[in-house]
Formats: structure tokens, sequence, C-alpha cells
């Protein structure tokens, strides 16, 4: 129990805008529990594999031309409904659509640059985990924080 897990990876222009603090803070803030995270350059073929659900779209190719074009840190977030309440925090995929308060809807403009990645089931965020994560890579520890985030 609270242990779901969801794939939050910020992307090359939030790495870039030095925005990678920001993300990190807002879910530690909120409770959630850090259990994987890297800092890597992601190859094409790598963001095709991520992105495969939309390979038939147009802005496909773009966006892991993009994706892979810099430097990203995905990152391994755990507790109750993370999932979920990792998108909300997010905001809307259009950065417009976004109110003031999720990360988008505070730090983003464009669609195409909309600074961080999340998992939109617990079924697809296992797969996006094992995609970028080996299992030992994934940390089993006990968050000092615990009983003051669960009843
Ligand atoms: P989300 O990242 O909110 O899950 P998605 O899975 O539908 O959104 O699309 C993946 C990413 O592709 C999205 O974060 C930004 C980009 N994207 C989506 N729709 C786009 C569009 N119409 N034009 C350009 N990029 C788009
Ligand atoms: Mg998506």
């Amino acid at each position: 129990r609270n242990k779901e897990r969801s794939l939050i990876m910020i992307k090359p222009n939030g790495v870039q805008r030095g925005l990678v603090g920001e993300v990190i803070k807002r879910f530690e803030q909120k409770g959630f529990k850090l259990v994987a995270m890297k800092f890597t350059q992601a190859s094409e073929e790598h963001m095709k594999t991520h992105y495969k659900d939309l390979e038939k779209l147009k802005f496909y190719p773009g966006l892991c031309k993009y994706m892979s074009s810099n430097p990203v840190v995905p990152m391994v977030w755990e507790g109750l409904g993370v999932v979920k309440t990792g998108r909300v925090m997010l905001g809307e995929t259009d950065p417009a659509k976004s109110l003031p308060g999720t990360i988008r809807g505070d730090f983003s403009v464009h669609i195409g640059r909309n600074l961080v990645h999340g998992s939109d089931s617990v079924e697809s965020a296992k797969k996006e985990i094992a995609l970028w994560f080996k299992d030992d890579e994934v940390v089993t520890y006990t968050a000092g924080n615990n009983e003051w985030i669960y009843e």
C-alpha cells in the first residue's frame, strides 16, 4: 500500500532552464518518495520506444529528436495515487490549458516544450520505469517522514 509508482521526467528544456530543483522540490514537498533518479542523454531510439504509443502522430519524429537532443532527468516517485496526482501537479499537456500552480502552468508556454513528462496510468508507469531503470536502480528504503504523511 502507498507503493504506487510513476515515471516523472524533466525534459531537455527543464534541464537547460535550471528547473530540475523546482520540479523535484514540488514532488518532495507534496510528500511523495523519490526511489530512483538519473541524469542522462537518451538516444533517439530510446525516445521512440518511450513514446511508441504516439508513433502515428505527426509530431512524433520531432518529439523523439527533441527529447534525445540534450540531457533529461528521469525519476521514479512513489506514493498513494502518485500517477494521477502527479499528472495533476504537471497540468495539462498544453501549457495554455494548465492552471497556475501546476508545473506546466507556472513554467511553460508551448505544447512541444511543456517541461516535464508524467506517466498517464499505473500500467504505462510500469512499462516506462522498466524502460528507464534496471530493477536494482530503483531503491527500496524507509522514508523518515512516512508516519507524518500517511495515517
Ligand atoms: P503528455 O505528456 O501530457 O502525456 P502526450 O502523451 O499526449 O502528452 O504527448 C507526449 C508529448 O508530446 C507531450 O508532452 C508534448 C508532445 N505533444 C503532444 N501533443 C503535441 C502537439 N499537438 N504538438 C506538438 N507536441 C505535442
Ligand atoms: Mg503521455
